[in-house]
């Protein structure tokens, strides 16, 4: 059968839980009728449904019918069958059936390491020699100070690369390990038992943690030991051409220390410290120095509030130029919330309460690298360390919004609710909507937010308008061309896998000729394009936490 016909059954490629919903949406017109669910041989009718009235979509002219076979509960592996259409990729309905996803998600982590080989035993086809080794970094004209002047030789080794380019950003960082450890502080049986298959699975950690330790530990080295503050960067001055990791031998450097990287760092530093204290036998002294960092890049910021990063006016009075990303953010209130909450939460000092009591009624949203002021709600209500009904009533009514909203869209889902989810980076926006509604879950245990989540997490496997499984080396028909440079240079044909595209992103402002230009269909599985095609660190996140949120769940 031509793909197409494949393409217009959108469903969860990674298939569905025996006794889960089970959703597929056919898209273009049809005059409704008959579906049919046969075994993968097409030898057995295991169901016979009937498709659901048609429903336009309001992020571009797509139109559906939903079919649902959610009765079907006997495990096996299964097409759809939808006449004049054709037949679906085949699907698997399974216990664990997120499983492969969540492990892949955080696995993803391993392969954007920098500094060390990636062993065969670990790595397979994408097994690699040791990348940008930062150990003699510059401290470019715009971070010079009396003690480190310009040119000052720094070592700041380790921490993983960002996304499809080569330089390591301290404020995506923060979103990033905060996503991962908060996994590990709401599902922790589940993760304390969850191997992924890196070097250090057979120690004492688990390695979801270990794997936040790697970024960590480069986080903290780039804390100016003696004042607290945290540059923003450490990067090339331009980004490299289509090159394997540590390829160019350009100069790397640490640009102008920022508020908000000093706060994103006391926060997630915080946050390790309460998670590393029960560690003390396997990671010494950790605990300890993760809770002096966060202090410090406290008291730094506390002097230096809003010094905020503007490349621009960098360029200007500094040189070399800087054009690799920003992560410029003019707000850090919603930073100076977060990094207070985890350290009230940690240290339980007067001071930190405060600062956040003068912040919470500021608006929340669904977080991502500039907005975190919902991730000091995830802790506080979580660890209940400030007893608030409001906190929770915000957050409730947020994901009650979402929910509400869903059973008109066109794919029954949370995500494209509001055409403003489609951004750069939307699929993010889709995964941290999942993580906003496990939150709710867990708060009320109603189950509408729960499956409101699972639906979010079939659309990055595939039930949406493009018909893409979007996670590389997951479902049928996943991106193969994400703007990665290891995986252009590799020579290898699949993609580095458990690497969550951006997705849709109508603002195309790589200029990439996408074929569609409506919201939802505004992707391109295409190395060139970086707005819609490239991976990033804060972007798998939230698809590790929805994965593995699930697959806890599940076994609850
Ligand atoms: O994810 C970032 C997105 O929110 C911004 O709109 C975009 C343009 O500034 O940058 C994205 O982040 C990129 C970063 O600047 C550099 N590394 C790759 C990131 C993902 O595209």
């Amino acid at each position: 059968l031509p793909a197409a016909a494949q393409e217009r059954i959108a469903l969860n490629q990674d298939g569905f839980y025996p006794a889960g919903p089970k959703l597929a949406f056919v898209t273009g017109h049809l005059p409704g009728g008959p579906f049919y669910v046969l075994t993968e041989n097409r030898a057995d009718t295991v169901f016979k449904g009937t498709l659901g009235p048609e429903t336009a979509s309001r992020n571009s002219s797509t139109v559906t019918r939903r079919a649902d076979f959610s009765a079907l509960r006997q495990a096996g592996r299964y097409v759809l069958s939808i006449p004049g259409v054709g037949v679906s990729y085949a699907f698997p309905v399974r216990a664990h059936a997120m499983e492969p996803a969540s492990i892949a998600a955080l696995k993803g982590y391993y392969y954007l390491r920098s500094n060390m080989p990636l062993e065969v035993a670990y790595a397979g086809p994408w097994q690699r020699p040791a990348g940008h080794p930062d150990t003699a970094v510059l401290v470019h004209a715009s971070a010079a100070d009396a003690r480190r002047p310009e040119g000052t030789v720094l070592a700041s080794p380790g921490g993983w690369y960002d996304a499809g380019d080569y330089n390591k950003y301290v404020v995506n960082s923060g979103i990033s390990v905060y996503t991962l450890l908060a996994a590990y502080e709401d599902f922790k049986p589940y993760y304390d038992t969850l191997r992924t298959g890196i070097p250090e699975s057979s120690n004492h950690l688990p390695d979801i943690l270990d794997e936040a330790l790697y970024n960590l530990r480069w986080m903290l080295t780039m804390q100016d030991p003696q004042d607290g503050g945290v540059y923003h960067k450490l990067t090339n001055a331009a980004f490299d051409g289509w090159v394997k990791p540590g390829a160019t031998t350009l100069p790397r450097y640490v640009v102008q220390k920022s508020t908000a990287a000093t706060l994103d760092l006391a926060a997630v530093a915080a946050q390790a410290a309460r998670i590393f204290g029960a560690f003390e036998k396997e990671a010494p002294g950790l605990a300890d120095s993760c809770r002096r960092a966060a202090i410090a890049a406290w008291n730094w910021a506390q002097a230096h509030p809003a010094v905020l990063y503007d490349q621009d006016a960098l360029n200007k009075r500094f040189a070399p130029p800087i054009s690799t990303g920003t992560y410029g953010d003019n707000h850090v209130e919603d930073e100076w919330f977060w990094a207070a909450c985890e350290l009230y939460t940690t240290t339980k000092e007067k001071v930190y309460r405060q600062a956040l009591e003068k912040r919470i009624s500021l608006p929340v949203s669904v977080p991502d690298w500039g907005h975190v002021q919902l991730l000091g709600y995830y802790t506080l209500l979580r660890t209940g360390a400030v007893g608030r009904p409001a906190l929770k009533d915000s957050l409730l009514r947020l994901a009650d919004g979402y929910v509400n909203a869903l059973q008109h869209t066109a794919f029954a889902t949370v995500m494209g609710g509001s055409t403003k989810d489609f951004v750069w980076g939307s699929n993010a926006v889709a995964a941290n909507q999942g993580m906003l509604l496990l939150a709710a879950y867990r708060l009320t245990h109603a189950p509408r937010y729960a499956l409101a989540a699972l639906d979010n997490l079939d659309y990055l496997l595939g039930r949406n308008a493009t018909g893409y499984c979007f996670v590389t080396g997951q479902g049928s028909f996943a991106t193969m061309h994400p703007h990665h440079r290891p995986s252009v240079s590799d020579g290898v044909v699949p993609p580095v896998p458990g690497l969550l595209a951006g997705g849709p992103n109508p603002g195309m402002q790589d200029h990439v000729h996408y074929g569609h230009t409506a919201p939802e269909l505004a992707y391109m599985d295409d190395a060139a394009s970086y707005a819609s095609n490239e991976i990033a660190i804060n972007w798998n996140a939230p698809l590790v936490y929805l994965c593995g949120g699930i697959e806890a769940l599940q076994r609850d």
